[in-house]
Formats: C-alpha cells, structure tokens, sequence
C-alpha cells in the first residue's frame, strides 16, 4: 500500500490563512504590524531561494518586512551593529540572520547579539533554555522543529508514548525536535532517541520508529529497509543534487532530494513528507508565526 503524503505545501497554506486573519484583525484593532527583518549575507543560492521565499509570504499576510542583503565581506563588527539596530527598532518585531554565514563571522557572536525576544528563529541561547524547560517557559520555538510537529500532528499520528528516532543533532534541528518531542503535553510526550554519525547500527534505531525524522543532510541516506511499516516519516533533508529546466519558466532551477529514498520508502510508510514541498513550506510557515506571537506580546495584546 502506498503512504499518504503529508503535504507541508497545504499544511502550510492553511496556517498561513489563519495568520492572515489574525494579523488583519491586529491591524484594525489595535493598529499593530508585524515587522520582520531578513539579513542575507553573500550570495549562496539556496540562502537566497529561503530568504525569497520568507519575504514573499511575509508581504501576502500584510507585515511590514525588510529584505537587508550584506556583502559577502561584511565585517563581524558591522553585521553586529546592524543586529544592534534592528533590536532597537521598535517597528521591528523579528530578526533573523541567514545561516550560514561566511567564514570570518563567527556564527553564535551574532546569533547571541539579537534580542532575545525578537529571536524568531528561536536560535539565542535564552530560547534554547526556555524550549529545553518547556511549557509555558518556551518562547519561539525554532522554525523547522515546530513546522515538524505540526505535520505530525495534523496528519493524524499519535505522539504520546509513540518511539521518535531523531536522525541528527544539530542546533537547527535535531536537538530542538528531540527536546520538543519529549516534553511532558499534547503532540509531545514521545520516547525520543537522537542517532547521529558517532551511533552503531543506525538502521536497528531506525526499524524501532513510529514516527522518524531524518535530518542529516545525506541524500538518500535513509533505506526502504529501514522504515517500520506504517510508520510517519518526516524527510527534513533539503540536497541540492543537480539543475534542471523548469517547465513552468524556463529557466534553470535546483533539482532538490530529501535524505530518504522517497519511492521506495512509500511503498512501506504510513505517511512520508515530500521533498520539496514537505517540512522547507513549514519553516517559513512557522517563521510568520512567531513573528505575529512576537508583534502581540510586544503591544501587549492577549
Ligand atoms: N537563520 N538560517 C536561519 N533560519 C532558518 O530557519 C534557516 N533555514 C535552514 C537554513 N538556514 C537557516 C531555513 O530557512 C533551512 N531553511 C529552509 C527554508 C525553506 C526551505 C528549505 C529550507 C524551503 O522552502 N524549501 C522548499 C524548496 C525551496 C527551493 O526550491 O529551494 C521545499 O519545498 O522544501
């Protein structure tokens, strides 16, 4: 039997209406925009496609939003000063710096530079505790993570008790969707296990999953041999493996592969996540949401 697609395409369109209202009635009631502000330094393309797309939705659910491009050779020091002026901008409610950055820039001195309550990528060390302590504690949860949980539970699949094999652990995603996965609440409450380069048997974890969640980066690295049946699978991997021509324009665009070998691992999941069009939607999705939590809770609203 061949698995459902979870469509993160449609989950996402879904959402993105529900904010669409939200921030409508914002705007009318209590005179609030959001304001988000994307930092792009250099030119790496697949940065350039996700910024993109971040500033496209936010301008359709009617924030204010800026696209601030950096040269390449921007200096630590002036990427520090214009996080510094963002944080001070009181039209802005969300900063986010585009990972990764260049070489001479040291990633966590920037990432630790942005106002913690305006973290949107919910990557300052503050947000992290917060997300680890749970509950009410958790300001923004980072994007991809709980654009993931969201996919699982609105495809239907039972998270309490349920085994979740994280493939992966890093900061972005694979320890923050562990964390999430084990709190104590609804569409949590799982027993998590994190796998990563330094684990032995990696398909024996695997075979064990409920709910698998592969973001390693290697394409097609996951094996039809290796998926419970029945199981949910959660393909987080974004590898650009060629270019092709687009029918719809013509023009040459990223051929994209997740880290699961999708036609063969539908034939024996329960529900698998497509690439593209799977959990890369939901990032920018959940990227809009924090921005709208973070506008109210600025202006005090509920
Ligand atoms: N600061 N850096 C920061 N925040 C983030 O949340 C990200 N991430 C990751 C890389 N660096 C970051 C993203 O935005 C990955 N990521 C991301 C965002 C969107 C998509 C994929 C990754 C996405 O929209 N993917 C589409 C295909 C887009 C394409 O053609 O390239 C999809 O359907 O999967």
């Amino acid at each position: 039997m061949s698995a459902k697609i979870i469509s993160g395409k449609d989950i996402a369109a879904q959402i993105r209406e529900e904010l669409k209202k939200e921030v409508e009635e914002m705007k009318e009631k209590h005179n609030v925009i959001p304001g988000l502000v994307t930092i792009l330094v250099g030119e790496n393309p697949a940065s350039i496609s996700y910024v993109t797309g971040k500033q496209k939705t936010a301008h359709e659910l009617g924030f204010n939003s800026i696209q601030d491009d950096q040269p390449e050779d921007i200096s630590e020091e002036d990427l520090l000063a214009l996080v510094d002026k963002y944080n001070k901008d009181p039209q802005i409610h969300g900063i986010l710096v585009q990972l990764p950055l260049p070489k001479h820039i040291d990633e966590k001195k920037v990432l630790n530079a942005i106002d913690p309550d305006k973290d949107v990528d919910g990557f300052h060390p503050v947000n992290v505790g917060r997300l680890m302590i749970g509950g009410k504690e958790a300001k923004f949860l980072p994007c991809t993570p709980a654009g993931i949980q969201e996919l699982i539970v609105r495809s239907g699949f039972e998270t309490k008790g349920a085994e979740v094999v994280v493939v992966g652990r890093s900061n972005i995603v694979g320890k923050p969707i562990a964390n999430i996965m084990l709190q104590k609440g609804e569409g949590a409450n799982s027993t998590v296990t994190v796998v990563h380069t330094g684990t032995k048997n990696l398909d024996e974890h695997c075979k064990r999953a409920d709910i698998l969640i592969v973001a390693a980066g290697v394409p097609g690295l996951v094996k039809p041999e290796w998926i419970k049946p029945g199981s949910c699978v959660i393909d987080v991997g974004v590898n650009r493996v060629g270019e092709k021509k687009s029918e719809k324009t013509g023009k040459m665009i990223a051929i994209l592969r997740g880290d699961v070998d999708f036609e063969a691992a539908k034939e024996i999941a329960g529900a698998i996540t497509p690439v593209p069009g799977g959990v890369g939607p939901m990032t920018i999705t959940m990227l809009m949401k924090n921005t709208v939590k973070s506008a109210k809770t600025s202006a005090g609203i509920e």
